[in-house]
């Protein structure tokens, strides 16, 4: 039994099956597509909406405050050392399946379950939470051309619950109050729809989106700067350590994405030379860029009315401090265009992981571990119908009655855990296969792998107990879906 727990795929085949030509993808993207392939996946309700969680706390957990600056700089070293040992894999096993793949060559088919089912959490739960913000910037983008959108069409039932009023104002069925968010279903259903129906993933349109979202953030980097009061970094860490860790571990969200593009390697040109580009290259970018809209956030919007806002509205903190900046000339239209491109930078990460989810199922039913019909492909518009289509639903409904902090959440103690794993397997596989060739060698092993499982536990540490539960409570779960399904069914079980 232990012997089929542990069974590996071999380096090799893998490379082999992907060589095959009926396998083979297009190899189009270079270094730069990869760069802006990542800065799309990873800019988005991180830096849009958790930012205000992470800086003022809540019921949970304390709140970082202006030392949120400090929240972002441990968050960058930690994904960091993660990033350096993606970085290693994704150059030698420019394969699609990220993650799932690399642990399955190395550290055994168990292992390999547990982080594709783990992948779940980072994929479709995370895309939960960038749904429900996708809703949050949408109606302040429609609020400003006067078109409100009714708060019970757009809260969860727990948000809702910490909004004087709101219950009273929604309709009613049996004495029921009705409160749904119908915006992020909303989004996920033409998200579903597009991506069913076939959408290349254009890496010219990536980048005019990432251009936008660049801008955007640089707009409000530039037009916040002159209204920060540097007395409003004192104290600058109201909540000491504690603030500061709870901190990081709730924008280590906004950094997730930076692994997604090794879901693209087989698309690559040059995926030896341009992954690792492409995965540290965007990191460093997305960290210059988050440090400096922090700073500038939390100079502008005191901290103790940041707390109290929070208490009782809804988040989206960047156009909330503009508005609070009070900015007398197009203040208004600043606020808008904010809006508007945090709308577009969300929907990019949606598409981003709502291509990825369907594509790491499709890798886990290639290899017997879910049932075959999650590998079927439309017979007319050639993609991954079945699992797109059942992704969209789950992220759909989810989207409609949970609460963004709880979505976060556990997405980050999923993706930690993810690169935990990863971080193992650069150790596993330095002593197993040392000569095997690597076109990109993380540097100062064992240090560096060792670094990142310590770094990314130290968030996990940071993250509310209840979300420890909800994790522990779903790998359960994987682990019966395995034993009872992948385990007989698995495509190395006539080898082994
Ligand atoms: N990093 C991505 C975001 O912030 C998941 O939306």
């Amino acid at each position: 039994m232990l012997n089929s727990l542990l069974r590996r795929k071999s380096l090799d085949a893998i490379l082999q099956e992907s060589e095959t030509p009926q396998h083979q993808l297009k190899r189009t993207l270079n270094a730069f597509d990869v760069v802006m392939l990542g800065i799309g996946a990873i800019v988005g309700a991180g830096i849009f909406a958790t930012i205000g969680t992470a800086a003022a706390g809540d019921a949970t957990r304390p709140g970082a405050g202006p030392a949120l600056i400090l929240s972002f700089v441990i968050t960058a070293v930690a994904c960091g050392f993660a990033a350096l040992c993606y970085a290693e894999f994704a150059a030698m096993v420019p394969i699609s399946g990220s993650a799932y793949t690399y642990s399955y060559a190395t550290l055994g088919e168990l292992v390999a379950w547990i982080i594709g089912w783990d992948l779940i959490i980072e994929y479709a739960v995370g895309n939960v939470a960038v749904a429900i913000s996708w809703g949050n910037y949408f109606k302040t983008f429609v609020g400003g051309f006067g078109l409100h959108i009714p708060d019970w069409l757009s809260t969860d039932y727990r948000t809702a619950a910490r909004i004087p009023g709101l219950f009273e104002s929604a309709p009613h069925i049996f004495g029921i109050p009705i409160v749904f968010n119908i915006l992020a279903i909303g989004i996920v259903a033409l998200i579903t729809i597009v991506l069913v129906v076939g959408i290349r993933e254009s890496a010219t349109i990536n980048t005019a989106m990432v251009g936008l979202k660049l801008i955007v953030l640089g707009l409000f980097v530039v037009v916040g700067w002159g209204y920060m009061k540097t007395e409003n970094w004192e104290p600058f860490a109201p909540n000491g350590w504690a603030g500061v860790q709870a901190g990081a571990a709730v924008v280590f969200f906004a950094y997730i994405g930076f692994d997604a593009v090794t879901t693209v390697a087989e698309e690559v040109r040059d995926p030896k030379r341009d992954l690792p580009i492409g995965i540290i290259g965007s990191l460093i970018i997305c960290t210059v860029i988050y440090i400096v809209v922090a700073m500038v956030f939390t100079g502008i919007i005191p901290y103790s009315v940041l707390v109290q806002k929070l208490a009782t509205e809804q988040a989206e903190p960047l156009t909330m401090a503009l508005q609070y900046a009070n900015i007398e000339r197009w203040g208004n239209v600043f606020v808008g265009i904010v809006a508007f491109g945090s709308v577009v930078a969300h929907t990019a990460v949606l598409l981003v992981f709502q291509l990825g989810q369907p594509r790491i199922f499709f890798s886990m039913a290639r290899d017997g571990l879910l049932p075959q019909s999650f590998a079927r492909v439309h017979p007319r518009f050639r993609t991954p119908h079945v699992t797109t289509i059942l992704t969209g639903v789950a992220v759909g409904v989810c989207a409609m009655f949970t609460s963004i902090d709880e979505m976060v959440d556990l997405t980050n103690i999923g993706t930690l855990f993810a690169f935990i794993l990863v971080c193992v397997g650069i150790l596993v596989l330095r002593k197993r296969e040392p000569n095997r060739p690597r076109a990109f060698k993380t540097p100062w092993v064992p240090f560096v792998p060792v670094a990142g499982i310590i770094s990314c536990f130290y968030l996990m540490m940071g993250l509310p107990w209840i979300t420890w539960i909800r994790f522990a409570l779903w790998l359960a779960l994987g682990l019966v879906v395995y034993f009872s399904y992948g385990y007989k069914r698995s495509g190395l079980r006539s080898q082994t």
